[in-house]
């Protein structure tokens, strides 16, 4: 086994980044508000939160972080959110609720119960039992309640997190925010702060300085947050089982019920570290191996017929799937244009996907890595990979073998079991397979209607209609052209800068996350909960090295893809995934040092499913997947 050689800090600026293009799919503003959210700070006063979010996640630094966010808290919700399902019904049911504190409150809640009218004059109530868990995970992932397969009997199973430090969060789920100071969080064993060690149940929410501190990565996904803590390298010492346990407080002092999470802590040796460095990634765009070609079929929808060529035919196998589109033409120079948003918007998604900077480079808060895409500056240079090259590569184009085809194959990745080597996903047959994602938009019959209009068969290419260059302005208002036609154009137009970007983005990240060593199978702490069936937290069965957990996320596959959920926001890797990534769980058989790499590979079918939504009169036709 190498050492693994990675380019490591590379610092040189790359390409990419500048200002999100504003979508002009008005029916779409969860969209909009989504893609210019993420790790892109829009506001100063965001801006302040997301560098105060970078100060507590950077080991380096050495000040405190940033406690408490007190505009979050200006609007603290008035008396009428009692908690009264915690005292009457615990009456009526014999007061049986364990650490139930709240005699002294029973009574005036029931006299108010009956009169809404009239303000509770009462002391606040009790708080009620808030949700404790690390790294984000939802309690259904995270060994407070035992798995299930198949509404078969429940298995204990637990999370692994390093000594090199993780994240603690406290929740409420009933839409009220106390203070943090009224959360109380403390330890099953002694903790290490600053020096100083806290015994066992002694507050660390004050002492590791928690608040209410924004995880750039989070997207909805924090609602209801109350309490956030990095809990810094060294804070816990290895612990095969550490109860962390979070109570919150009423003004008067008074507290709720506890709600606790046990862990096992250990440290993350490297053959199970997927990040000893930062990764680098080269996005190749140049791959030639086919000839694509146009055929229309009986129903007026379309396909394309691959010819495989030894040497290619000349054109990027990428060019020719958006010129199959429309959406490159003998317009040369919008074209180019027009291929450079393209591929910008790729990007974006993609470093939102990841939490990279604008120029595809770590941040404190994301994954450690550098991604470039072909004709970058710093790019590294494909013909030099080897295994030992330090770098990964995957190709952004061209079609699989015939038999994948048919049945949807959109990529294919090594998959590199806790990241411990470098991959060449260029090769034919990997990569992300851009000309079946047309494929299948052009094989829809909405998808075909929609496109006709610049279908190089029957239509007119865009940028070959007078007009068509304006699209390149991001500020452009079709409305003012007075040419119905030259709007329609407009729509398709962003509707392929906004989601046919997305879904090849979404379909790189996927495949890069398989040779990041996603999804682990089995469940935690030795897998991820990739490759089981019948789970009752899932919304579909995924397959090995997959996990479709509700909502958008990145390793699922795509034919359980709803049109709500793309509305959503961009997909993100669930909990689970990202904090993998983010190097705060420890994955995989602790005393065995795995082989190297397991020498397969995961095709990935139908990611982006792509169907197409019929819209109202003021809600243009969109393609999503
Ligand atoms: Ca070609
Ligand atoms: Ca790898
Ligand atoms: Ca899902
Ligand atoms: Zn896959």
């Amino acid at each position: 086994m190498g050492a693994r050689r990675r380019a490591g800090s590379r610092t040189i600026g790359g390409t990419g980044g500048g200002e999100l293009l504003v979508s002009m799919i008005v029916c779409l503003p969860a969209w909009t508000a989504c893609g210019s959210a993420g790790t892109q700070a829009s506001t100063p006063d965001e801006a302040a939160r997301v560098d105060a979010f970078a100060d507590m996640l950077d080991p380096g630094l050495d000040q405190s972080p940033e406690t408490g966010f007190p505009d979050a808290w200006d609007s603290l919700p008035s008396g009428d959110f009692s908690f009264r399902e915690a005292g009457p019904l615990d009456v009526l049911d014999g007061g049986t609720t364990p650490g139930d504190t709240e005699t002294l409150d029973v009574e005036s809640d029931l006299a108010d119960a009956p009169d809404l009218a009239e303000p509770d004059p009462g002391p606040p109530p009790v708080p009620p039992r808030p949700r404790i868990t690390v790294n984000r995970i939802p309690d259904a992932m995270n060994g407070k309640v035992p798995f299930t397969q198949h509404g078969g009997p429940p298995h204990a199973f637990h999370l692994r997190v390093p000594t090199r430090g993780f994240t603690v969060e406290v929740y409420r789920d009933d839409g009220i925010a106390p203070g943090p100071d009224l959360v109380r969080l403390y330890a099953s064993a002694p903790a290490r702060v600053e020096g100083q060690t806290l015994a066992p149940g002694e507050d660390l929410a004050q002492a590791l300085s928690c608040g209410l501190m924004p995880d750039p990565m989070a997207g909805a996904s924090d609602k209801g947050l109350v309490l956030r803590c990095l809990v810094p390298e060294g804070t816990f010492s290895p612990d095969p089982s550490l109860t962390l346990t979070a109570v919150l407080g009423a003004p008067d002092g008074r507290q709720g019920e506890p709600d606790s999470i046990a862990v096992e802590v250990t440290d993350l040796v490297p053959w199970l570290d997927p990040f000893v460095q930062p990764d680098v990634w080269l996005v190749t765009l140049s791959r030639d191996l086919c000839q694509h070609d146009l055929l229309a079929r009986p129903d007026g929808t379309y396909d394309i017929l691959t010819a495989y060529l030894p040497g290619g035919n000349g054109i990027p196998d990428l060019d020719e799937a958006l010129t199959l589109l429309g959406f490159l033409s003998t317009n040369t120079k919008f074209s180019e244009a027009a291929r450079a948003l393209f591929l910008k918007r790729v990007r974006e998604y993609a470093h939102e996907i990841f939490g990279l900077d604008a120029s595809g480079h770590p941040t404190p808060w994301g994954v450690p890595l550098f991604l470039y895409f072909e004709g970058d500056l710093d790019a590294p240079d494909p013909a030099l990979w080897s295994e030992q090259a330090g770098f990964s590569m995957v190709a952004l184009g061209g079609d699989p073998n015939p038999e994948d085809i048919a049945t949807g194959i959109v990529g294919r990745a090594w998959i590199d079991w806790n990241n411990q080597g470098v991959e060449d996903n260029t090769i034919p047959n990997f990569g992300v397979f851009v000309t079946n994602i047309v494929r299948q938009v052009l094989r829809n019959p909405l998808g075909a209607l929609i496109l006709q209009e610049v279908s190089p068969m029957v239509g007119t290419p865009l940028g070959e209609y007078p007009g068509d260059e304006h699209f390149l302005d991001p500020d452009f208002d079709p409305t003012t052209s007075g040419d119905p036609r030259l709007e329609q154009r407009h729509a398709i137009f962003t509707t392929i800068i906004e989601f046919a970007t997305l879904a090849v983005a979404v379909t790189l990240c996927h495949e890069m996350g398989h040779s990041l060593g996603l999804v682990p199978n089995g469940p935690p702490p030795e897998g991820l909960f990739g490759g089981m069936d019948g789970l009752p937290f899932t919304d579909s069965d995924a397959g090995a090295a997959h996990i479709d957990t509700p909502g958008l996320n990145v390793m699922q596959t795509g034919k359980v893809t709803s049109y709500l959920e793309a509305l959503g926001g961009v997909p993100r890797f669930n909990e689970l995934n990202l904090a993998y990534l983010r190097r705060r769980l420890v994955v995989g058989t602790l005393d065995a040092r795995p082989a190297r790499r397991a020498l397969e590979s995961a095709s990935c079918a139908a990611f982006p499913a792509w169907f197409l939504a019929p819209g109202t009169p003021t809600q243009p036709r969109s393609v999503v997947w």
